[in-house]
């Protein structure tokens, strides 16, 4: 590839700010400071063998799970980032307790929210397996001041952007502003994220289920007869499907997204809303499939459209392409014993 032919992230975003000339460049700030504090964390991430930093820090998070070295790093760069960066003021991890929230120093403005899982799938960490940040940007509603727990607890149709990062053989940043979605890969010789995949869309057709089918026997009526119809053969319609499971939510989706796939994490017996949180995975990634022309749902509902009661609360998640997503709902609507 020519020089000529590159264009960065930055490049990307200032092009795409000045379709907006209301726009004053906080949310492209904003985005910047994201894919900073990613170059950071992957740094850290590709010398996670060389260095003392895998493996358990010691303590508990707010879910009660072990916190890995690397989680606390991956939390604290990105908090610095946007701390430092002045267009947010407050944010929620799925690392902290509560919300962070600071009155900007830098700025009055600090007219956005972000909520983010620093380092999703990191029990996936020691094998070298992909693993990824989830964020998503909302404007805030409370008046100037620290950020409050309602600018937090907005719907997911209230976001204004939201994206990933795949820490993977390559690197890449995928996020939507709403108009579309774009990927980035990162060039490690210079530490520069390249557009790659411009304009993602789900492609037809899709071929592929992911879930832990380990779960299998506490899983909904309807969720085990969805998987059987995967597996059913039916030319037409392309199946039986081919089953990937990762369990690195984002690298799933991603894989998903790229080839075409359904990823699921229903509720169980034992974890009725299934194990992924509502605001930091369930809701960025579902603005990233309906951006990408997907959908995704509780099973029941739209996942964008669910009204958050508390931070860390968790949901079902069927994401991917909109046919299969219809589909398991179409399955789940039904009684259990049809
Ligand atoms: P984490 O936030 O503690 O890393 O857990 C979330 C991860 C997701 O990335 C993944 O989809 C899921 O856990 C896998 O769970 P399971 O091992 O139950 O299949
Ligand atoms: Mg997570």
């Amino acid at each position: 590839m020519t020089l000529q032919r590159i264009k960065t992230l930055t490049q990307f975003i200032v092009e795409r700010q000045s379709q907006y000339p209301q726009a004053k460049g906080a949310l492209t700030r904003l985005i910047n400071d994201i894919a900073t504090a990613a170059k950071i964390v992957n740094r850290e991430i590709n010398a996670a063998g060389l260095v003392d930093i895998l493996g358990f820090e010691g303590a508990d998070n707010i879910q009660g799970e072990a916190q890995k070295k690397l989680d606390v790093y991956a939390n604290e760069r990105f908090i610095e980032a946007l701390k430092g960066g002045g267009e947010c003021c407050a944010i929620a991890s799925e690392e902290n307790e509560k919300i962070i929230s600071f009155q900007n120093e830098f700025s009055e403005m600090g007219k956005y929210v972000v909520a983010i899982d620093p380092l999703d799938g990191s029990s996936n960490i020691e094998a070298n397996v992909s693993i990824g940040t989830v964020f998503s940007i909302y404007r805030r509603i409370s008046d100037l001041g620290g950020g409050k727990l309602e600018d937090m607890l907005q719907p997911g149709i209230n976001i204004v952007a939201a994206g990933y990062v795949i820490y993977g053989s390559s690197t890449m940043l995928v996020y939507s502003t709403g108009h579309g979605v774009n990927g980035f890969t990162l060039d490690p010789s210079v530490g520069i994220f390249c557009l790659s995949h411009p304009d993602m869309r789900f492609p037809e057709p899709p071929t592929i289920y992911s879930i832990n089918e380990g779960k299998y026997a506490s899983f909904p009526a309807g969720v085990k007869k969805y998987i059987k119809y995967c597996q059913v053969e039916d030319p037409v319609s392309f199946r039986p499907y081919t089953s990937r499971y990762i369990g690195s939510m984002v690298a799933d989706f991603h894989r998903n997204l790229i080839k075409g796939g359904i990823f699921m994490y229903p509720g169980t017996t034992k974890q009725p809303k299934g194990k992924l949180r509502l605001l930091y995975e369930c809701n960025p990634v579902a603005f990233i499939a309906e951006q990408a022309g997907g959908r995704a749902s509780d099973g029941y509902k739209r996942i964008l459209e669910i009204e958050p009661k508390t931070l860390h609360q968790r949901s079902p998640l069927f994401i991917g392409p909109k046919s299969m997503v219809e589909k398991v709902e179409e399955f789940l609507s039904k009684p259990a014993n049809d």
